[in-house]
């Protein structure tokens, strides 16, 4: 039986500094109406969405840094976000998107919600566990910072599939009995932006028999002083490669978990100066792009999937009961940095 569904990945152009908020939030709309007009069941938006990418500079001002969170409760309710929660409602489209969070008690997370349009409430939220970059600014006065680390707390909610209501007719439900896997309602699961890098996260949600995983992003097209400078970089080249990486991770990495990943860009030039690439796509579980961004802007990459195609890898070459050996695998979960062989 098909459990055939129909996603979208909702790539953003670029979010300046000085856009105004309802600016970008109109721009969201638009991109939820054409993915409404194209049948989208699902429509992932990128990594802090509703502003440009704040943790590239170094914001002194509490008030200011302020501007760009969300309170915890608040999302759905704010009148920064409420617009897009209710045309979701309205189209009956489910969203996920990411936003800078501030809790109760002061600390700051970079969060992605999944919101059920039918439920009309948010029914998961994942944290971003690999906060990339630095504290303080780097020395270079032209580099591109990305200061996550001083305005975020590491994820501490765990890389927690769920599974997503209403979506598929005649999913079975838990009254059913049935005890097989891959009949259910769609098990999904969230990353942001740099965790598509880090197979652990993966394999979190793979063990979970995740089906679809998603992964707002905003990745720089060249940022030497974070990536390494052993080769020169030329700023068109550093983009292709970046574009690679990202193409190389989603593609690999719902192979080795055989599932569908949807990825949605924050791209282009913010601030005439900060460039991020694009390639917003849709990944299948034999590892293909079944569709992707063709350009750096806002843009819709839509795809209908069938469910049914992650089983051959469960149950074939990537059947985790079968063929794991978590008794070779300890160093995984007991070291984090790497340690050598001696030297001979
Ligand atoms: N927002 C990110 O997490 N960006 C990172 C950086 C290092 C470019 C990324 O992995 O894409």
């Amino acid at each position: 039986m098909p459990r055939t569904l129909k996603v979208a990945a909702a790539q953003m152009g670029p979010i300046h500094l000085t856009s105004k908020r309802p600016e970008t939030l109109s721009r969201m709309l638009a991109l939820l109406r054409t993915a409404s007009k194209l049948g989208a069941q699902l429509v992932l938006f990128p990594e802090t969405a509703f502003t440009t990418f704040f943790p590239r500079h170094l914001i002194n001002s509490q008030e200011e840094l302020d501007s760009y969170f969300e309170h915890e409760d608040n999302v759905p309710e704010s009148a920064n976000t409420k617009p897009l929660f209710d045309e979701a409602k309205t189209l009956g489209i489910d969203i996920s998107i990411g936003f800078a969070e501030r809790t109760a008690d002061g600390k700051g997370y970079n969060t992605s919600i999944y919101f059920s349009a039918k439920k009309g409430e948010v029914i998961a939220k994942y944290r971003k566990v690999h906060l990339p970059g630095t504290k303080e600014p780097f020395a270079n006065p032209d580099a591109v910072n990305q200061l996550e680390k001083r305005y975020f707390e590491p994820g501490n909610l765990g890389f927690k599939a769920f599974r997503t209501p209403d979506l598929i007719p005649g999913a079975a439900k838990k009254e059913s009995g049935i005890k097989e896997h891959g009949k259910g309602d769609p098990i999904m699961g969230m990353m942001i932006c740099n965790d598509r890098r880090w197979a652990e996260g993966w394999r979190c949600y793979g063990l979970q028999g995740v089906e679809i995983v998603l992964c707002g992003y905003n990745t720089a097209g060249f940022a030497p002083d974070l990536w390494g400078t052993r080769k020169p970089m030329i700023p068109e080249e550093a983009e292709k490669d970046a574009v690679f990486h990202h193409k190389l991770v989603m593609q690999g990495n719902s192979y080795m978990n055989s599932c569908f990943s949807i990825s949605a860009a924050k791209a282009g030039l913010e601030d005439a100066k900060y460039d991020l690439i694009g390639g917003s796509c849709i990944t299948s579980p034999e590892g293909h792009v079944l569709a992707e961004a063709k350009t750096k802007d806002d843009e819709v990459v839509f795809a209908e999937i069938d469910l049914e195609d992650c089983r051959q890898g469960k149950e074939k070459t990537f059947d985790f009961d079968r063929h794991r050996r978590v008794d070779q695998y300890g160093p995984i979960t007991i070291q984090t940095g790497v340690v050598e062989p001696e030297l001979l």
